[in-house]
């Protein structure tokens, strides 16, 4: 037996792990951005929100990011994208091939894997198993989150959260809207929709669902911003279907908006 392994030091692993996390887990009490889930929309906001310098975490409930992309459509694990997100996908790595003139395929995958990595080494801190299950509210601005363990949600424990402060939100919580929803039902805010309030997502649309998600993205109440489909499920948008375009220069373009909201 390889002697080296013989001397691992199962008290050095537990310390590295724990030490390290811990200083994660302090540095995000402050931060410049929290983006809420990690789904292509939200990958692709903390890729660029980190690579213009921003201080930015991304919080998924679940064990693994990716959000709905892994499956492509159907469990047929391909995405399909659209020519002006092409920037995005080359930006991040992924490898594609053009099947109709401004139509492009790639692997559910390797694109999941791609902004995920690509995003890590732009110098976003992504927390999995977290659980945003409330907004810090001060004087009609959202200036931060409250987290809990997913584990503690799914047990129906009953053990109080932890809040943190960051500058900007965004929810990117896909078809749910999750943290808007909560802003909403608690509080009985007046977004910045027709109407004031949530308006629900409409039926199949591709062309048109795509083009609203752009015109959808952006900040719904002070200090809390949508991308992706919680963009237009929030502003009464349609859905689009399996085409992954939108997600990703939602992404883009609510990190664009929050640079110059955030003076970059
Ligand atoms: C932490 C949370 C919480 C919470 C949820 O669903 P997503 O993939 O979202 P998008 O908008 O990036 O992409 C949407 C796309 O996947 C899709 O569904 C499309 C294109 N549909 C079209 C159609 O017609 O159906 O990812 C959201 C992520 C998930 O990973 C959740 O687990 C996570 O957000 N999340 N994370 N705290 N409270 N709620």
């Amino acid at each position: 037996m390889n002697p080296k392994y013989e001397e691992l030091d199962e008290r050095v692993i537990s310390r590295a792990i724990t030490s390290r996390y811990y200083q994660d887990l302090l540095a995000i009490i402050e931060f410049d951005v929290a983006v809420v889930g990690a789904g292509p929309s939200g990958l692709s906001a903390a890729f660029y929100l980190a690579r213009m310098g921003f201080k930015t975490v991304v919080f998924e409930r679940r064990l693994s990011v990716g959000g709905g992309m892994w499956g492509g459509a159907m469990m047929f694990n391909r995405i399909v994208f659209q020519e002006p997100a092409r920037g995005v996908f080359e930006a991040v790595g992924v490898r594609f091939e053009e099947c109709e003139p401004g139509y492009y395929t790639a692997h559910a995958v390797e694109s999941v894997a791609a902004l995920t990595y690509a995003a890590c080494r732009a110098g976003a801190l992504i927390m999995n198993l977290i659980t945003v299950e409330d907004v810090v509210l001060h004087r009609d601005t959202v200036t931060g989150l409250v987290l809990n363990w997913t584990a503690v949600e799914m047990a129906g424990l009953h053990i109080d959260p932890l809040a943190v402060r960051c500058r900007c939100t965004v929810d990117a919580t896909g078809h749910d809207a999750r943290v808007v929803h909560i802003l909403e039902r608690k509080d009985g805010v007046v977004l910045k929709t027709p109407g004031g309030r949530i308006q629900g997502e409409k039926s199949l649309w591709a062309e048109v669902g795509e083009q609203q998600i752009l015109e959808h993205t952006g900040e719904v109440y002070p200090g809390l911003f949508v991308a992706g489909m919680a963009a237009n499920a929030v502003a009464g948008g349609y859905r689009m279907g399996p085409v992954f375009g939108g997600m990703v220069l939602s992404g883009k373009k609510v990190a664009e908006q929050i640079a110059e909201a955030l003076g970059k």
